[in-house]
């Protein structure tokens, strides 16, 4: 693979955008390749993904400039399905996706961070929208996953702006969880995922899928959600492993997935 890598330690995957000369950049080879590791992903083996970017400077610097410079109108929208199907993949993955931005994260960039489940950044990290300052909207999802997270009025001043937050500013507005030294994020990063790790697969893929399918229907359907994943997590074994390990007070043998 030319521009990601993928590695496992133990049941954590932790996939990392590898273009440092360009900060990033996702042109489409990248977005090939991002497809392809996803895809080869064992969601049943690996319960927990970190999402990260190569180099000390930028997590990944937007979607690539000079790329998106000549497409014409049928291209672009080639170009943003491309990035969009990847991005839906990403936030739809049945384990928990941890993005450990560690740099700049600009358009794309701060897009692919949003179709991730949560958000961590080094001190050095630097969020934006600046895409109308280019002559575009934010094109792989940024105008729809911003205003989820930190709501619409501080969606558009970010987006109308183009202007760039700190990571301060980003922690204080809700887009990140924490915010870490540059040395600190990845063992911080893989300390986190390794938590998500140890608890009992279906139940976390079944609250991610809860969460995510809640936000897009009304309480009253989503409630009804709640409840059929809820009662899709009895009878398994891990269901009744850690029920047990509660009621005989001992710790919970192994999490099986099944
Ligand atoms: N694309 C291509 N190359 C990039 C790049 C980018 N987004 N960002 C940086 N690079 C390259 C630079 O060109 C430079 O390459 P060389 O000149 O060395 O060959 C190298 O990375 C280092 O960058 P700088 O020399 O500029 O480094 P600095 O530290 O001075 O500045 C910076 C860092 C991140 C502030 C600066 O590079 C910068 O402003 N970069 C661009 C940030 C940006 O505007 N990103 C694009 C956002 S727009 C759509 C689908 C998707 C999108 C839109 C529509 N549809 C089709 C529906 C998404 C759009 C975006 O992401």
């Amino acid at each position: 693979m030319e521009f990601v890598t993928y590695e496992i330690e133990g049941q954590v995957g932790i996939v990392t955008i590898n273009r440092p000369k360009a900060l990033n950049a996702l042109n489409s080879q990248v977005l090939d390749d991002l497809n392809e590791v996803i895809d080869s992903v064992d969601t049943d083996a690996v319960r927990c993904l970190i999402l990260t970017g190569a180099g000390e400077k930028s997590f990944v610097a937007g979607a690539d400039i000079g790329e998106m410079s000549t497409l014409t109108k049928a291209e672009g929208e080639a170009f943003g399905k491309k990035g969009n199907d990847i991005f839906r993949k990403l936030e739809t993955l049945p384990i928990p996706v941890i993005a450990a931005v560690n740099g700049f994260a600009l358009g794309g960039g701060c897009e692919i961070s949003m179709s991730c489940d949560i958000r961590i950044c080094s001190d050095n990290a630097v969020f934006g929208q600046p895409e109308v300052g280019l002559g575009i909207t934010p094109g792989f999802g940024g105008t729809q996953r911003l205003a989820r997270l930190v709501g619409p009025g501080m969606a558009k001043q970010m987006i109308y702006t183009a202007r760039n937050i700190k990571s301060d500013e980003a922690l204080r507005i809700g887009l990140v969880n924490a915010v870490y030294t540059q040395e600190e994020l990845m063992p911080a990063a893989k300390k986190m995922a390794a938590g998500i790790a140890k608890n009992a697969p279906i139940a976390v893929r079944n609250c991610k899928k809860a969460i995510n399918d809640g936000l897009e229907v009304t309480m009253d359907e989503a409630i009804v959600l709640e409840e059929k994943l809820f009662g899709d997590c009895f009878e398994s074994y891990d269901q009744k492993e850690g029920m047990a390990a509660f009621l005989e007070k001992r710790k919970v043998e192994a999490f099986l997935n099944k």
